[in-house]
């Protein structure tokens, strides 16, 4: 991959950027979550602020590239004031497409509950503009309730999955703005999961990896993946597979082992773009970055033949 030294033009607000790892430098991006849309690559991102202390994140940012080698960069269409109820925290979104509609999920706080919440805004073109889409949170109450992921299966069946540390699901109808049917809780076991939910785990005994937050749910050539950040703080990439969207799940092991990116945290989305396969996941490499200032980067990588993961680390190219 190769990359982005400037802004070399900027236009109507948008900034024609080129790049390499991390894919943006002129601000810091978190929480990548990739889209193809008409032959172009769009990447939601979070935004961590300079200086921060936590992750007071205020936005979330959209970039987009034709050939994985510039990048433009469309702003933010998307902030906490759009959303009446929420106050703070613009944590890891993801946008996808349905019936000519784009769904931007988004966790934030929620003055309603003091609590985190899912919201969805909605939006007639990838880079919005966005509207909060119910007025309200689609999921509020729980400071489990971050990091939404959705997929819709090839029967048209929608998922929203979600969480720290439990996993949270739920169906959605075919207007992606409600459910079909209760939220449920995913069992997190050894065997699916490489360990119990962390607040079921029993005292003194050490595990490996557990399910921490994070997930990326998708289907390849007919199988189920749920990819997520594992290993408790900090934080590596793993997955567990299944033969149904429900589960029962199978722990397959690390994908991104745990590295020293200078960022304590990981979240990582993958995507099919023009025939390759890309992991984007973020790093704290970006001068003066750090646990609290990270940034977007993203590796090329090929499945093996039976549709597990390769093992991809971190590089600067
Ligand atoms: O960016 C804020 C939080 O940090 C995300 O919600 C988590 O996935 C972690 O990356």
């Amino acid at each position: 991959m190769r990359l982005i030294t400037a802004v070399a033009s900027i236009a109507a607000g948008v900034g024609i950027l080129s790049a390499q790892n991390p894919i943006v430098q002129t601000k810091y991006t978190t929480d990548p979550a990739p889209m193809v849309h008409n032959d172009t690559l769009y990447v939601y991102t979070g935004h961590d602020e300079k200086g921060a202390d936590f992750f007071w994140m205020q936005e979330w940012r959209i970039y987009s590239t034709t050939d994985m080698v510039n990048w433009t960069d469309h702003g933010s269409p998307l902030a906490i004031e759009d959303f009446s109820w929420g106050d703070d925290r613009a944590w890891a979104p993801q946008c996808i497409e349905r019936n000519g509609k784009f769904y931007f999920y988004v966790p934030l706080h929620s003055k309603l509950s003091g609590t985190m919440a899912i919201g969805v805004a909605v939006g007639d073109s990838p880079t919005g503009p966005f509207k909060d889409a119910l007025g309200k949170p689609l999921a509020d109450g729980s400071w489990d309730y971050i990091d939404p992921t959705v997929f819709i299966d090839d029967d048209g069946q929608a998922y929203l999955f979600w969480g720290n540390p439990r996993i949270y699901y739920v169906k959605l109808n075919e207007d992606m703005i409600s459910f079909d049917g209760e939220i449920k809780c995913v069992e997190q076991t050894v065997e699916g999961f490489g360990a119990p939910d962390m607040k079921n785990r029993e005292k003194g005994v050490k595990y490996k990896d557990c399910y921490t937050e994070g997930p990326w749910f998708f289907k390849r050539d007919g199988k189920y993946y749920l990819m997520y950040a594992a290993g408790g703080v900090p934080e590596h990439i793993a997955y567990s597979m299944s033969d149904n969207p429900e589960g029962p799940w199978k722990y397959m092991g690390e994908i991104m082992p745990l590295q020293d990116t200078g960022s304590f945290t990981n979240h990582a989305g993958v995507v099919n773009y023009k025939g390759n396969d890309y992991f984007f996941y973020h790093t704290g490499k970006l001068p003066g970055g750090g646990g609290f200032g990270r940034s977007v980067a993203v590796e090329q990588f090929k499945y093996n033949t039976d549709g597990t993961f390769p093992i991809i680390n971190a590089t600067d190219e």
